[in-house]
């Protein structure tokens, strides 16, 4: 009976979702890189409490922040197991719309609830399927694990000017968001499922202003596309998509980076928004042992940080501790112990890695 009841829930947990991963033009940045990882897969209920905005916890900034050029492609990956454990993208219950906001920010730390936000794109119901349906689609075979749409993010030049202190360049955060209709017939049943990102846009620049809308406030519960019967035969239909038409810039913007590019932090062995540093350099066993130590507090940073999107980094970086903790063992027999860990390039560590 109680292994009855861990499948039980096992399954439930299994049939939420979120993204995992952002990728620029087919490049992944990581598992859980730039994105504020919600602390679960469970779906949002409220269209009034600021978890909708990025879900809970996504008022708070996270340490990476991921660069795109104007014009490029970004995908987010879907998971129901986030970690990968599991070949499981959205589960086939959940049909629904989804949609990608931004707002621009001074700084990540900003509060971003409230007015600022422009969608840049979304996608309903369309040749006979939800957008969950394709995104199940772009799941299966060759990308295991994955369940992922594509659009292209087009700033024209006008956009980038539309805070004169930003400049060419900006920084954005971008909200993917699906919606589950299964529950949809009663006001209240639908299910949000939202995560954000941190992006460094780069453009040429420019003064257009898409018009914003505010989340929470851009929807409502009682909206045709949110109190939604998804299993009426036949569907009611066009299905109104929730929330502002998406922003069409009147040019396309991109072309080659300009202005000042912002620093990018050395990161050798990363896992989410976590970066190690490199352990300091020694002369004596004493040192070896202390540098090793350093190995080992960052570690356990590493996995205290890691979200739900697992750890897959802090793995690496604790071979890379085993390692030293043997060159020490070695090295202290033989009463040589000057100079560093060998074997692996050791990149050094910038002072001027962005703050937030
Ligand atoms: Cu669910």
């Amino acid at each position: 009976m109680r292994f009855f009841y861990f499948a039980v829930l096992a399954s439930s947990a299994a049939a939420h979702h979120l993204i995992s991963s952002m990728s620029v033009s087919g490049r992944s940045f990581g598992d859980g890189t730039c994105l504020r990882v919600p602390p679960n897969t469970d779906p949002l209920l409220s269209l009034t409490d600021k978890s909708i905005v990025c879900n809970i916890g996504g008022d708070r900034a996270v340490g990476r922040i991921c660069d795109v050029d104007a014009g490029q492609e970004i995908t987010f990956t879907w998971r129901t197991w986030p970690d990968g454990s599991r070949n499981d993208p959205i589960a086939e219950s959940h049909q629904g719309p989804c949609a990608v906001y931004m707002k621009q920010v001074n700084s990540f730390s900003d509060s971003i609830d409230g007015d600022g936000w422009f969608k840049i794109w979304h996608e309903g119901y369309a040749n006979g399927m939800f957008c969950a349906q394709r995104l199940r689609r772009n799941g299966g075979g060759t990308s295991r694990s994955r369940c992922v749409y594509s659009h292209p993010l087009i700033f024209n030049r006008k956009l980038m000017l539309q805070n004169a202190n930003i400049g060419c360049s900006g920084e954005y955060v971008v909200r993917g968001e699906m919606l589950a209709l299964h529950q949809a017939q009663n006001i209240g049943g639908a299910q949000w499922y939202v995560t954000c990102g941190q992006l460094h846009v780069y453009s040429t620049g420019g003064d257009a202003r898409p018009p914003t809308v505010s989340i929470p406030g851009y929807t409502t519960p009682d909206h045709p596309g949110v109190h939604y019967n998804m299993w009426a035969q036949p569907l009611s239909l066009p299905y109104r998509i929730p929330g502002p038409e998406p922003y069409v810039p009147t040019s396309a913007g991109g072309g080659p980076r300009q202005g000042p590019v912002r620093p990018q932090p050395p990161c050798p062995v990363s896992n989410a928004n976590w970066c190690s540093r490199p352990v300091p350099g020694f002369s004596d066993e004493v040192g070896c042992y202390r540098s090793s130590a350093d190995c080992w507090a960052q570690l356990d940073i590493c996995y205290k940080e890691a979200p739900v999107t697992g750890n897959k980094g802090c793995k690496v970086w604790e071979n890379t501790c085993e390692r030293y903790k043997a060159h020490c063992l070695k090295c202290g027999a033989e009463r040589n112990c000057n100079g560093g860990f060998p074997g692996r390039r050791v990149r050094r560590f910038s002072m001027d890695e962005k703050k937030l």
